[in-house]
């Protein structure tokens, strides 16, 4: 239960509009229409600790940072305030005409982990019943796709993390992959600091030596795009010093024959060559993780945003099971998600192959399930549809007008200058944004929408935990929430039903929508998300639930998976046999250095929010070229002089930053900018075959500097 006592009465207790942390804040209203924000002791994950973003968030809620009337597209090309009739009728007639000249999969809708469930829920719906779509996808796709096509495969489910963040200190050993929570995270790093307290060792695999890297017991630096095969080295060397837990094997996994077989053709001395890993530090590596009795591997978007993401991930989950290290208590594997709503964004729809409930498309079953929720034909939705950057690459051309809800793909997408001429090529763009983000400036119609503090609904964090957004003040004239948005749209297009605007009413749908399915809310509702400091799912209700003596007990939901059986049909998790490969392009003479990207502390995303707060602007005015004195002396470029980055897909130019904490071989760039230094004018959209994320991480490029 939540404590009131001391609650100033005009204070709300909520949780920050970013990231997948979900740190709870306390809003309290002040002059201008904002709010103020506060430390929130009661929620256990940050217990009051904000990141910067988090502290400066109400910076965007001013009238001067953010959009407060709809915008169109006039005669001479600019775009002018109109009111929300005239920008409704305009986005629904144009889609009404494409529909009629292309047929229904002409139009698309590109959606984000930004987005409450609720939103995303009737983003999902409001595709396939009202446009009859199959071309709906989002920017989660760019985020931890990789490492939920992998835990679907071994363990049958996906969650995030399958145990909460409280468990982290209380585990012997955590391999953090690719993961810079100092950085993305900073609230949650005390969990790693008191692990380490504790007599507990943490391991990080980054090639740079992040500011989490500096607390780790042991740093092992890969070439960006080998940490398949570091963890297949681990892997072998683990059978090869008789670590492996064979009554675990035995009992609770199926197909480890196949995947010890694969690991024994990675020899170490070979891993070594692949990762620049040595033997020694592979030795160390594997001996930390498996002295004590449980320990945990998280990966973040350094293995996962690959075009092997999900054998990488794989790779790790097997080590995982070779060890006995998942499925028990202070053991297993678990993915650090990105949006605040990073999580339960995945699981109600709005991904091209899924429905609510985290239901396949495909599914017979559940097809039928759902449509009876929507009351229409099973027969009517629509298969799936593209992945997010095939998606974008199909824009004018298979796609001719778009509705973007929550992304901001012009800086985020990869082979950006690429997405941004796709998306100028369209009949017709509709963008429903918050602020006046860059590919908000190339549309038709831009809708000018509420924001968290503003608005009542759930996100679901990186532990799973469902929790509660509370609305703190009344929004400015002019603005409507997304799901007035659609709303206006459905009944526009001919659905007059359907389309609450009420959140707890659309979440009351949600629940039955997901009833029965793997991410099952069914148990979960305002009133006890209200009192309780979340709740995880899987929560089914209570006729539906676990407890025979008593079928009408609410379900305590579910804050550790796998205790006693994985999600698969035996209950045993599968290990799946996977091999290393090299990253889709590896440097030449031509491109010989590589490229990885990522974030700075002070910046969120695509910067569409956090580059309109004057505090974090300061922190992090702009882009940046990472590079080792190394390379640096070869180049001739000293501290802070603009370097050309050259990839396949295009140039761009930032300030150098010499630092000793990167690979030689290797330059950072964080992709939070537009213009000139933009990250992801350079990145490779090739895709992992399975989750269809792009190659964020690895990419070769060519370094100059710049004679002006
Ligand atoms: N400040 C801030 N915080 C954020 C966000 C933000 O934009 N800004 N975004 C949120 C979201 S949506 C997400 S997804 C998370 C992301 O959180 P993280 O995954 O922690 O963030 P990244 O910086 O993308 O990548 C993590 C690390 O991967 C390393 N890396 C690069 N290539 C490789 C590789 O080939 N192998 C390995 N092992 N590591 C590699 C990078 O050097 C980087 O330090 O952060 C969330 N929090
Ligand atoms: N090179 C490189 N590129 C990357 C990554 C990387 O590591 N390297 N990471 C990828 C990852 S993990 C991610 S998650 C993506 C994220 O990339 P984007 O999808 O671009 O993420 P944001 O900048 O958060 O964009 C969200 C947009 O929605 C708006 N918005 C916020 N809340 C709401 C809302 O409630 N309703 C509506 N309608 N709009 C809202 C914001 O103002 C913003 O314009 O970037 C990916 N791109
Ligand atoms: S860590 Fe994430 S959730 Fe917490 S305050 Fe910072 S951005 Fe917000
Ligand atoms: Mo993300």
């Amino acid at each position: 239960m939540q404590s009131t006592g001391t609650r100033n009465p005009a204070t709300t207790p909520t949780h920050c509009p970013y990231c997948a942390l979900q740190c709870g804040m306390n809003l309290t209203p002040v002059e201008g229409g904002t709010v103020e924000v506060s430390e929130r002791a009661d929620f256990p994950v940050n217990r009051g600790a904000l990141c910067g973003k988090g502290r400066t968030a109400a910076a965007v809620l001013a009238p001067g940072a953010r959009l407060t009337s709809p915008l169109v597209r006039s005669g001479d090309g600019a775009l002018v305030p109109a009111g929300w009739d005239e920008a409704l009728d305009r986005i629904a007639g144009n889609l009404e005409r494409t529909r009629a000249r292309y047929g229904a999969d002409a139009l698309g809708v590109f959606g984000g982990g930004g987005l409450t469930n609720e939103k995303a829920y009737a983003l999902g719906k409001f595709a396939r019943v009202v446009l009859g779509t199959s071309q709906i996808d989002y920017n989660g796709r760019f985020c931890m796709s990789s490492a939920a096509a992998a835990g679907t495969r071994a363990f049958g489910l996906d969650r995030g993390l399958p145990f909460p963040l409280e468990d982290v200190p209380r585990t012997g050993c955590v391999i953090l992959v690719g993961s810079n929570p100092a950085e993305t995270m900073p609230p949650s790093l005390r969990y790693f600091t008191e692990l380490r307290e504790n007599g507990g060792t943490l391991i990080v695999v980054d090639p740079r030596r992040t500011k989490t890297a500096e607390q780790a017991d042991l740093h092992l630096a890969p070439r960006p795009g080998t940490d398949l095969a570091l963890a297949l080295g681990m892997l072998h060397l683990v059978v090869a010093e008789g670590r492996v837990d064979e009554p675990y094997v035995e009992e609770r996994t199926s197909g480890w024959e196949e995947a010890r077989a694969a690991a024994m053709a990675h020899w170490p001395e070979h891993v070594e060559r692949i990762t620049g890993v040595s033997v020694p530090e592979l030795r160390e590596a594997v001996r930390l993780f498996c002295a004590p009795e449980a320990a945990m591997v998280l990966t973040a978007r350094g293995p996962e945003q690959q075009a092997k993401g999900t054998d990488t991930v794989g790779a790790w989950i097997n080590l995982c099971l070779a060890t006995g290290r998942a499925g028990r208590p202070l053991s297993g594997y678990g993915c650090l998600t990105g949006q605040g709503n990073g999580q339960g964004g995945r699981e109600h729809g709005q991904k091209a192959d899924q429905l609510p409930g985290y239901r396949k498309l495909t599914d017979g079953a559940a097809r039928r399930h759902v449509a009876e929720v929507w009351g229409v034909d099973p027969d009517s939705l629509p298969g799936p549809g593209r992945s997010a950057y095939e998606l974008l690459d199909a824009l004018g051309t298979d796609v001719r007008s778009l509705l973007v809800m929550g992304s901001n793909p012009v800086v985020s997408a990869p082979r950006a200058a690429h997405v941004e001429e796709r998306l100028r090529s369209l009949d017709f763009l509709a963008v429903c944004d918050v602020v006046l983000s860059e590919t908000a400036e190339l549309a038709d119609v831009v809708l000018p929408v509420t924001q968290w503090a503003e608005e009542t609904g759930t996100t679901t964090s990186l532990e799973g935990r469902v929790l509660l957004r509370r609305r703190a003040i009344t929004p400015p004239d002019g603005v409507r929430g997304d799901l007035e948005v659609l709303h206006g749209l459905a009944g526009r297009l001919g659905v007059e039903k359907g389309f609450p605007t009420d959140p707890e009413e659309v979440f009351e749908e949600l629940r039955r929508a997901s009833a029965g399915g793997p991410a099952d809310y069914s148990g979960i509702d305002y009133r006890r998300l209200a009192e309780e400091n979340g709740v995880f799912w899987p929560c089914p209700a209570p006729t539906g639930g676990d407890d025979t003596r008593n079928p009408t007990a609410p379900h305590p939901g579910t804050p550790r998976l796998f205790l006693d059986r994985f999600a698969t049909d035996d209950g045993r998790a599968r290990f799946v046999p996977v091999a290393h490969r090299p990253s889709a392009e590896e440097p030449d003479d031509e491109y010989p250095v590589l490229l990885t990207t990522g974030r700075v502390v002070a910046q969120y995303q695509s910067g569409a929010q956090t580059r309109r707060v004057a505090e974090l602007n300061a922190a992090a005015p702009g882009p940046f070229v990472e590079l080792h004195p190394r390379l640096a002396a070869r180049l001739g470029a000293a501290e802070g002089d603009p370097l050309a980055v050259v990839s396949r897909r295009g140039r761009a130019v930032a300030p150098a930053r010499i630092t000793t904490g990167i690979r030689p071989d290797t330059v950072f760039m964080p992709f939070h900018w537009p213009g000139e230094g933009r990250a992801n004018t350079l990145t490779n959209p090739a895709l992992d075959p399975t989750s269809r994320m792009p190659e964020f991480k690895v990419c070769a490029v060519r370094v100059e500097t710049v004679t002006s």
